[in-house]
């Protein structure tokens, strides 16, 4: 029930219309197997932006959610180098298409999560860093908070989850122009049977660690540039964010599901720095 209390931050389900999944008719493009979104369904999509001096541009590298006005989740190994300076960040809230010039937000402060391996990579686990923006954002229909589960929160194997981003559409196929923001729906993999899978092209016996989630079907998966982003389901008819994009063999193949980092690991450390209050 304690769960119920964190239902109450602001705007939440209402700003979620729920349409149907991809059906006949809807032409797949994007992450693995996705499709366009539609305004304001995924109002809480941050693109994280690194400065590049050489393209003189903010470009897109990775995903991340507004968990608060003033910060964004996302996945450690998009914050790397360790020393990197914050000043070269920025996040683009509000927006479907990546590049329609609308304002940066700056980047103040980056926290990576202690236990972050970068030796290792997002298959060390703990890939998962929290970025506190200059200012907060103004909240409205197209710039929204996602929910974070309680702790105790089970996700049930064979639950059907949203991924988004502005990945690629397949291994190594970046998303075209005009960067139209997609979306799938993806199935949640148990931990045996992706350990199972992925023990056959990892070294660790047991590649999936507590603190991962896996989630995905043949053709239907997150990709590189997909990294950071949410993963979220639905309980109660609200969406909850379960798992931040982390790592995979490729993408969209049978066997290998994407590997998330699993939210409800990591709340009391998120709740640490940040005020996750009922109705902040
Ligand atoms: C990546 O390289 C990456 N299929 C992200 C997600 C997945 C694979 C690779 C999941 O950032």
């Amino acid at each position: 029930m304690l769960w119920l209390l964190f239902l109450t931050l602001p705007g939440l389900g209402s700003s979620v219309p729920v349409t149907p999944g991809p059906g006949p008719g809807r032409e797949l493009v994007g992450i693995v197997g996705g499709c366009d979104v539609s305004a304001r369904r995924y109002p809480w999509q941050v693109s994280l932006r690194f400065y590049n001096s050489k393209r003189r541009q903010w470009v897109h590298q990775c995903g991340g959610s507004l968990i608060h006005p003033q910060w964004v989740l996302t996945a450690a190994h998009c914050m790397e180098p360790e020393n990197m300076t914050p000043s070269k960040a920025g996040v683009q809230v509000g927006q479907l298409r990546l590049y329609d010039h609308r304002k940066l937000t700056m980047v103040k402060q980056v926290i990576r999560h202690p236990k972050f391996n970068s030796s290792q990579g997002a298959k060390g686990g703990a890939d998962i860093a929290l970025l506190r923006l200059e200012a907060p954002v103004t909240l409205s229909a197209d710039v929204n908070l996602v929910l974070l589960p309680p702790a105790s929160l089970r996700v049930p194997e064979r639950k059907m989850c949203w991924v988004t981003g502005w990945g690629n559409i397949n291994y190594k196929s970046p998303l075209p122009p005009p960067y139209h923001l997609q979306e799938v729906e993806v199935p949640i993999v148990g931990k045996e049977v992706c350990n199972q899978r992925y023990q056959k092209v990892e070294k660790n016996p047991r590649p999936i660690k507590e603190d991962m989630l896996c989630a995905g079907s043949e053709g239907r998966d997150s990709c590189q540039g997909d990294s950071g982003g949410p993963l979220v389901c639905s309980w109660n008819c609200t969406w909850v964010q379960v798992g931040v994009v982390s790592w995979g063999h490729q993408c969209g193949l049978r066997d290998f599901p994407g590997v998330y980092a699993r939210v409800t690991s990591y709340m009391s450390w998120i709740s640490q720095h940040v005020r996750l209050s009922p109705g902040s």
